[in-house]
């Protein structure tokens, strides 16, 4: 993969993060992306060395070495260097001067020396000393330098300072050299001693076969050494390249650890399929628990009875019509539109939004600790409780609209049936009357009825008159709660898509998007 392909993933990347919250490590991505394109756009082979290390160690007595001329002055007052000087090819002085101004150094110093053509070299004011001035120029020069040579004397090649700066930097270890300096103070044994030491260590702090150069800026020993270890570095636009790369690289590793993903790997979703399916099924049961279509059914079933009663009631269900009516009992039990109106009463969201939440903040969980808050309000979780309000309130006024309590042309029919069967039973009543008054002087004429034998007709048809109303009120009965069911299930099936689809859009719309920042930060490699 080019440089360039690179840096545009990272870009994508920290757009991603910066979609869902993490503006920090989306910043400081942005901040490599930049750099890297600002620093590969100069033209030229030349890649730039700085000499970094505490104060006195003699980088500036180094550089003057490799010079054999003083190119930045050496005093015993410190710190001394208070600026970054370069030491450039005189023939490349030019054409590096718009890298030195990226740089900010503003002290450029040329050399003929042909076989350092491809190196410019910077000395930097120390990182240890009382001017924290210096600490924070390094500080912020240090991550657009290619290439450091790490510069210790025997006192402080074990400073700690020095050993946080590589542990932060081992990955650029293969852009990283060490100076022993001020070797003339030490025996050839304690000069071995030492330089093994300093490899140990810097092992230690991750940096694999270090490169040593033991030398005394001021006596010259190693000096040839160390410059012909500079020189022989070929390929300076390739080291520039890689250093730029392994930047990209760090800043991706450092988003996809934000969004708890390895860079290249497969990218496990925060919320499986089951648990995301299970918070949605969940969400729908509680919704369901405040709409209650059972309780619409009912409502739907009554309204219907109470309709049927007024063409199709007997006798005895007109007037229990008429008292519920008196007594707004039918309004109360009998009025599905008001019931629906009014699902709020019926219990708080809670049940219906509380799985979701409880879902996401599962699912963010899994996110490394320090991206769980940004992450979470990028998630938007407060808007699923409007959304399956808003679900709700529209499941109720469709519903409302299919409300039209149904009629049929049974009604009518089983009205007229009905009537018929009161005159039967007011005319059976009106016979025992008769009957009652004339003392049992009138014949009473029998039907023979299997099993009963003879019955006498008044009886029968008092008793059958009863028996059909009831069966006629039975049918109306069960018809109207047939048609309550049906609108019943209708309203559930409407609460369970609709709230489902609320779910989705609102609920999980922000944990979509957080899966999406993943994948494309888990994709960079
Ligand atoms: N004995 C000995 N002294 C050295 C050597 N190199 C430098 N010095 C002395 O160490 C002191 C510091 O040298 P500088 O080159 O100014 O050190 P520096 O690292 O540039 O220091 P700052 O600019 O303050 O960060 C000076 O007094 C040098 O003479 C060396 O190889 N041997
Ligand atoms: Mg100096």
């Amino acid at each position: 993969m080019t440089l360039d392909e690179r840096l545009d993933r990272l870009a994508r990347g920290a757009g991603a993060a910066r979609e869902i919250g993490l503006e920090e490590v989306a910043a400081e991505a942005d901040v490599v992306v930049r750099r890297a394109r600002e620093r590969a756009g100069f033209p030229g082979a030349t890649y730039v060395l700085a000499l970094a290390g505490g104060t006195g160690v003699g980088k500036s007595s180094l550089l003057n070495a490799l010079a054999g001329r003083t190119v930045s002055a050496v005093r015993a007052v410190r710190p001394t260097t208070d600026e970054p000087i370069a030491w450039v090819a005189e023939d490349r002085r030019d054409e590096l001067r718009p890298l030195m101004e990226w740089l900010e150094v503003r002290h450029i110093a040329g050399h003929a020396d042909a076989s350092l053509g491809g190196v410019a070299i910077l000395d930097l004011p120390d990182v240890d000393s009382v001017r924290t001035e210096h600490r924070s120029r390094v500080d912020a020069l240090l991550p657009r330098i290619d290439a450091v040579a790490w510069v210790v004397d025997p006192e402080k090649y074990d400073d700690e300072r020095l050993h946080a700066y590589l542990r932060s930097l081992a990955s650029h270890a293969p852009r990283m050299r060490f100076v022993l300096n001020k070797a003339d103070r030490l025996s050839g044994g304690q000069r071995e001693e030492l330089a093994a030491d300093l490899r140990r260590r810097l092992s230690a702090a991750g940096i694999e076969s270090p490169r040593v150069s033991v030398v005394s800026a001021a006596r010259g020993d190693g000096i040839d050494a160390f410059r012909a270890q500079l020189a022989s570095e070929a390929d300076a636009k390739g080291l520039v390249i890689d250093k730029l790369a392994t930047d990209a690289r760090q800043a991706s590793l450092a988003l996809g650890h934000a969004v708890g993903v390895d860079i290249g790997a497969t990218v496990l979703p925060l919320l499986s399929p089951e648990a995301r399916a299970s918070a949605t099924r969940s969400a729908v049961e509680g919704a369901l628990a405040v709409m209650d279509p059972p309780g619409v059914a009912r409502q739907v079933q009554a309204a219907v009875l109470a309709r049927a009663r007024h063409t199709g009631g007997s006798l005895l269900g007109r007037v229990v019509a008429l008292l519920l009516w008196m007594t707004g009992q039918q309004r109360r039990s009998a009025d599905p539109t008001g019931y629906l109106r009014d699902w709020r009463r019926r219990g708080s969201l809670g049940r219906a939004v509380n799985p979701v939440h409880v879902a996401l903040v599962e699912a963010s969980g899994r996110l490394p600790a320090g991206s769980r808050a940004p992450i979470l309000r990028s998630m938007g979780t407060d808007e699923t409780e409007a959304a399956v309000t808003q679900a709700l309130d529209r499941v109720a006024r469709d519903t409302t609209a299919d409300l039209r309590v149904p009629g049929s042309i049974l009604w009518p029919v089983i009205g007229a049936v009905q009537l018929v069967v009161g005159a039967v039973f007011a005319f059976a009543v009106a016979w025992y009357v008769t009957l009652f008054v004339s003392g049992g002087a009138v014949a009473v004429a029998t039907v023979e009825l299997p099993a009963l034998g003879p019955v006498p007709l008044p009886l029968v048809l008092l008793a059958g008159s009863i028996v059909v109303s009831a069966i006629l009120g039975l049918i109306l009965s069960a018809h109207a709660g047939w048609i309550g069911r049906r609108l019943g299930n209708r309203l559930a099936a409407r609460v369970g898509a609709e709230v489902a689809d609320a779910v989705e859009r609102a609920g999980m719309a922000g944990l979509d998007r957080v899966e999406a920042a993943r994948r494309t930060i888990g994709g960079m490699t």
